[in-house]
């Protein structure tokens, strides 16, 4: 492959999201969400971390836009905590939270910065959860009610509806690991279909009241492959895909759930009843922008186990494949409709520490970014409309279950002090930016 620079309008960025950097868990007005009522239970989370605090972004924001600016960043995207919009969850917007996000937008335009943002990113208002989260259908509702209000407050063109709903699907109601914390697939994949219709009634809302904005989901995909030639392993991998992908792709983009899917997913759940006349056609609203979250790949024997081929990154579930990005950017090019894509995160975390020179050498974050940018690359070279890449993450912060004990930062957060240092891989990332030219 020769040297090829990236299109100069590549958009170069950054990802946070609210929970996991804001803290400031009680100011302003912000009602209870989701993760504070998990965090609260002994055991959900790695040494009893919560984000109450997690890095102070919430009153560093004006110290973290400067620290983006220094690094060249094009773009952010962060999340907004509905919360802070609805503390309740409906109802009349607080005008402080709204507030918040207004200053951190007019900070990121002052300094050039492309602000993306991330209408749902789990923290979901506890009142809501109290009655029935995303199990209720009348959530997706008022998704769509909290979604209006942002809309209308904040000048940004581009959005993004649910994070990862796979995630709130099986690791907050299938596996119980994440807020809040149901372990039901019966339950589960009801809230699926519910996370995609607040999807999908977001995104008309926006097309209805902001046409010129773009809104679309950002998916967390697992290219899913056989681990040996045997046709067992191959079905696997073929059903693996189906629950990884296709199950949020195709609706998305076709308008119906994957067949074979929705009949293993009925032995198990009364979703497909609940699935009304009209639904699909709202799911299938026209998305303008696509973003791709890869972390992993997925290799499955003939009995449907998880094999692992590659090393893994500090956490085991990260299997560093960077080929496993260039298969999924590939695969949305031949099989579904060509939109713009954004990968909205990619990283890998490492137990970074700041060294006794005051630099945070973190090769194997720098040697993930360039293969995985790499394989992005390639796949630009090959006609797949990638428009920018969003490293996960800006800041060292709450990864969830594992707390603060998994750093994903280009930016090392000491918690004690709340000082920000930038890694070896920011100042890398930085030079990559200014060059357009992987190393
Ligand atoms: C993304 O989640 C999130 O959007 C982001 O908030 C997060 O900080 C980042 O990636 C890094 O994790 O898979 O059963 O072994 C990625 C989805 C869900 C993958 C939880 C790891 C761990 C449990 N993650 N999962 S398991």
């Amino acid at each position: 492959m020769p040297e090829q620079r990236f299109p100069d309008e590549f958009v170069w960025g950054a990802a946070t999201s609210a929970y996991q950097i804001e803290g400031a868990a009680g100011e302003d007005g912000r009602g209870v969400s989701v993760w504070d009522t998990f965090c609260a239970v002994p055991g959900n989370v790695k040494d009893g971390d919560t984000g109450a605090v997690a890095a102070d972004h919430y009153h560093r924001h004006g110290e973290d836009l400067d620290l983006m600016a220094s690094l060249g960043l094009r773009g952010y995207r962060f999340s907004i905590a509905w919360p802070r919009v609805q503390p309740d969850g409906a109802g009349k917007p607080e005008q402080r939270g709204l507030d918040f996000y207004r200053r951190l937008v007019d900070g990121l335009r002052e300094r050039g910065i492309a602000p993306m943002a991330t209408l749902f990113h789990w923290d979901l208002p506890q009142a809501l959860q109290d009655a029935g989260g995303w199990e209720n259908r009348d959530t997706a509702a008022r998704f769509a009610d909290y979604a209006a209000i942002v809309f209308d407050a904040l000048d940004i063109r581009d959005w993004l509806t649910v994070n990862e709903p796979k995630t709130v699907v099986e690791c907050g109601h299938r596996w119980g690991i994440h807020a809040p914390g149901v372990q039901d697939d019966a339950k589960a994949f009801v809230v699926l279909h519910h996370l995609l219709l607040g999807h999908g009634l977001a995104a008309q809302a926006l097309h209805q009241a902001h046409p010129g904005r773009r809104i679309g989901p950002a998916l967390n995909l697992h290219p899913s492959y056989a681990a040996d030639p045997s046709p067992a392993a191959a079905k696997m991998a073929w059903h693996q895909d189906g629950l990884e992908n296709r199950l949020y792709l195709d609706p998305i983009f076709t308008g119906a759930y994957p067949e074979d899917t929705l009949a293993w997913i009925g032995e198990r759940s009364p979703m497909p009843e609940r699935v009304l006349d009209g639904d699909l056609a709202v799911i299938s609203e026209p998305i303008d922008v696509l973003g791709v979250q890869y972390y992993t790949p997925r290799f499955v024997d003939g009995e449907g186990n998880r094999v692992q081929k590659y090393p893994t990154a500090q956490l085991d579930w990260l299997e560093v494949y960077p080929r496993g990005l260039y298969d999924t950017l590939m695969r949305l090019k031949s099989d579904y409709p060509e939109v713009p894509i954004v990968i909205t995160e990619n990283g890998v975390p490492a137990p970074d520490e700041v060294g006794p020179d005051g630099r945070v050498a973190d090769p194997g974050r720098v040697a993930f970014l360039r293969d995985h940018l790499t394989a992005v690359r390639d796949a630009l070279a090959e006609g797949v409309p990638v428009e920018g890449y969003y490293v996960w993450s800006l800041l060292d912060n709450f990864e969830w279950a594992e707390g603060y004990s998994a750093r994903f930062g280009i930016v090392h957060v000491d918690y004690a002090t709340q000082r920000r240092t930038p890694k070896d891989s920011a100042l890398w990332y930085r030079d990559l930016i200014t060059t357009g030219l992987l190393p």
